[in-house]
């Protein structure tokens, strides 16, 4: 069990725990010379059952509020200390107030320094401290009457906490592995050592993790766990750990930073989170107000946005955006602390709901409602309570990350709820399936209508139906609902459009003499078509009233301009695409298969008009370049139908 100290400056708390373990845990030249706790400091004891105590000793001068959030951050008891002769003083509000928030339920109070006072000022001040815990976290904790000088109360408070760490039931030790660093150091021989509290999972010697938010890959080389050497460490522990890798950087390790299962590496800028004003904040919460964000053992600076239009006054809680000025790796529950912009005195805080804060609609009531089905413990119920609300799209890979749940435990609750599954750029979503049947409907209908109103045209592009639809989807649903449609044949896409499978517009007679004398001219060099000019001079016609026939036999779906002065059949298209299909299908030696210069072998359209083509093709959303080479998105029959066999 680790405990860690807490109270304002001078109450004993250094030299109470030197009485409990005999170890002086103000170790740095500036606080031995000052007198005075600056760093975390850690001492440990075994106790006579072998039961383990660890104790973070914190600084409580006002100043060093930071580095007693940093001391504080993953322990999971406390001990306050509290003077006989001072009794309550500032830092022992603000402490208690951040114990509360972080949610710190177990500890013991110290009443120190009775050699002092009499009976009844130790008596007094029990009762002051007694009203303070009153209502937080801490309340009905036992308390001690102590003195480091005489060595009253001492041993009584050591059995007290031995008994405890007996008792003490380990935090999550069934999560995955993350440790959350307030200590890095060289060590020489050794290389780089981090410190800190193992929040979940536990870690061995030779495993390989990631440090977050660096994202830099790292060995487990050796464990010390409560300053002894350790084949494992776990849950609940203090553990150092010598850490190899490439390129390995201490700038990787900043107070703050995690080392942990690379599955849960998610560095965020932007949270969504429960939060709580203290009634002592001067005024309440309004909308992007600068703040000190401490989370873990680190803090960044950033701004809290309300997540809906009511301010939240002193006392009150309610949901915000942290929008913070540097990635940190946070997960669902995480608790964190918001100090004001000079970073003299707390304000708040609160626990990470989400931390994949959707990038818009921080002011729709729908976010806030999201917000509030997040802040559900049990995650099945917080998928339930989210579908109930949202209809948009949830992204399964984020939900199982943020709550750390294995696969299987995500797959299980995943199909238990009534979902349609889709995938967007390497990512899974889900949408309720009644939402996607809507959906659906929804584009059939939308194409209906146009089609009756917009006769001559053969249908629109994607995201011209997006317009179209009330219920505004995302693109990534949109284009799953779209595909599957497509699939079905329930509609087709004919170049760029998209349109019911019996729509059929007739062009008038004039335009259809014209597409007769222009498909054979197009088409007159196999794949490659003329330019708008040399086309006007082939037809002996104007430009401009080529370009204006051109126009309309594109709406019809019987060109496809490539280019702004160029345009292909469908046909031509479809077949070009085919070539590209192809190439892309059959990997060369050098893992580069459709490159500009071997479809331009294929096709034999010469080097200006296959990037012309191929550009277009990129545009269509057909494929995708990389480098020098090019993958396809989607295949050349959604796109272009059968027009090119
Ligand atoms: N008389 C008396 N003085 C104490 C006791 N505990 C600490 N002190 C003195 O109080 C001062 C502050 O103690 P320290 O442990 O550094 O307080 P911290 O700032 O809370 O860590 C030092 O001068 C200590 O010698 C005690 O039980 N009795
Ligand atoms: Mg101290």
């Amino acid at each position: 069990m680790i405990v860690a100290s807490a109270g304002h400056v001078d109450h004993g708390k250094t030299s109470l725990v030197r009485a409990l373990t005999g170890v002086d845990t103000d170790r740095l030249p500036e606080e031995k010379r000052r007198g005075l706790t600056i760093e975390p400091g850690f001492a440990y004891m075994t106790g006579p059952q072998g039961e383990t105590l660890g104790f973070v000793d914190v600084p409580g001068h006002e100043r060093f509020v930071a580095n007693m959030l940093a001391g504080v951050a993953a322990i999971d008891y406390v001990l306050l200390v509290v003077a006989a002769d001072d009794g309550v003083m500032p830092q022992t509000r603000e402490h208690v107030a951040i114990l509360d928030l972080l949610g710190i339920k177990s500890g013991a109070v110290a009443i120190s320094k009775v050699d002092r006072v009499d009976a009844a000022r130790a008596g007094e001040v029990a009762g002051q401290v007694a009203q303070l815990l009153d209502g937080t976290s801490l309340a009905d904790i036992p308390m001690y009457e102590v003195s480091a000088v005489s060595g009253t109360g001492v041993d009584a408070l050591r059995l007290h906490l031995l008994a405890a760490a007996g008792k003490h039931a380990r935090a999550n030790t069934g999560g995955r592995f993350r440790l959350s660093i307030d200590r890095s150091f060289n060590l020489t021989g050794a290389g780089l050592v981090v410190t800190g509290a193992v929040v979940s999972g536990a870690v061995a010697i030779g495993d390989h993790l990631l440090l977050s938010p660096a994202g830099q890959k790292v060995r487990i080389r050796d464990i010390r766990v409560h300053d002894r050497p350790a084949a494992r460490a776990s849950a609940g522990d203090r553990a150092a750990l010598n850490l190899t890798g490439d390129r390995l950087e201490r700038e990787q390790t900043p107070r703050g930073a995690w080392v942990l299962d690379a599955a849960l590496h998610a560095p965020t800028r932007n949270l969504d989170a429960r939060f709580h004003l203290l009634p002592s904040a001067p005024k309440p919460v309004k909308h992007w107000l600068p703040v000190h964000v401490h989370i873990a053992a680190g803090h960044v600076t950033g701004h809290l946005a309300l997540l809906g239009a009511d301010p939240i006054a002193p006392g009150e809680s309610g949901f915000v955006e942290l929008i913070l000025d540097e990635p940190v790796g946070a997960l669902w529950g995480d608790r964190y602390i918001v100090r004001d912009q000079s970073a003299r005195q707390t304000l708040g805080g609160g626990f990470v709901v989400n931390p994949f804060a959707p990038p818009r609609g921080r002011t729709r009531p729908q976010r806030r409602a999201m917000a509030g089905a997040l802040a559900i413990a049990d995650p099945a119920q917080a998928l339930a309570a989210l579908l109930e609300i949202s209809g948009q799209e949830i992204d399964l890979g984020h939900f199982a990350i943020g709550r750390d749940l294995r696969p299987e435990e995500a797959e299980r609750i995943f199909s238990a709820a009534d979902l349609r599954f889709f995938p967007a750029v390497d990512r899974k979503f889900g949408v309720p399936a009644a939402h996607w049947s809507a959906l659906r409907a929804e584009v059939l209908q939308a194409l209906a209508d146009l089609h009756q109103r917009l006769t001559e045209h053969l249908g629109c592009r994607e995201n011209t139906l997006a317009t179209l639809l009330h219920s505004h989807p995302s693109v990534f649903l949109l284009r799953a609902v779209v595909r599957e449609l497509i699939a079905q044949a329930q509609i087709a896409r004919t170049g760029p459009w998209l349109h019911l499978p019996s729509h059929r517009p007739v062009p008038g007679p004039a335009d259809l003499a014209s597409w007769r004398q222009m498909e054979r001219l197009i088409e007159r060099d196999a794949l490659r078509a003329p330019s708008l000019s040399a086309l006007a001079e082939a037809l002996k016609k104007d430009t401009v009233e080529v370009m204006k026939t051109l126009h309309r036999l594109e709406t019809l779906g019987l060109v496809v301009a490539v280019a702004k002065n160029r345009f292909f059949t469908l046909k031509q298209a479809a077949k070009l695409a085919g070539i590209a299909e192809r190439l892309a299908a059959s990997e060369r030696e050098d893992g580069t298969a459709l490159t500009a210069a071997v479809f331009r072998e294929e096709s034999g359209i010469g080097r200006n008009l296959t990037i012309e083509v191929l550009e277009y093709f990129d545009r269509a959303g057909f494929t995708r370049r990389k480098g020098a080479s090019r993958r396809i998105l989607r295949s050349s029959g959604e796109l272009f139908g059968n027009a090119g066999s």
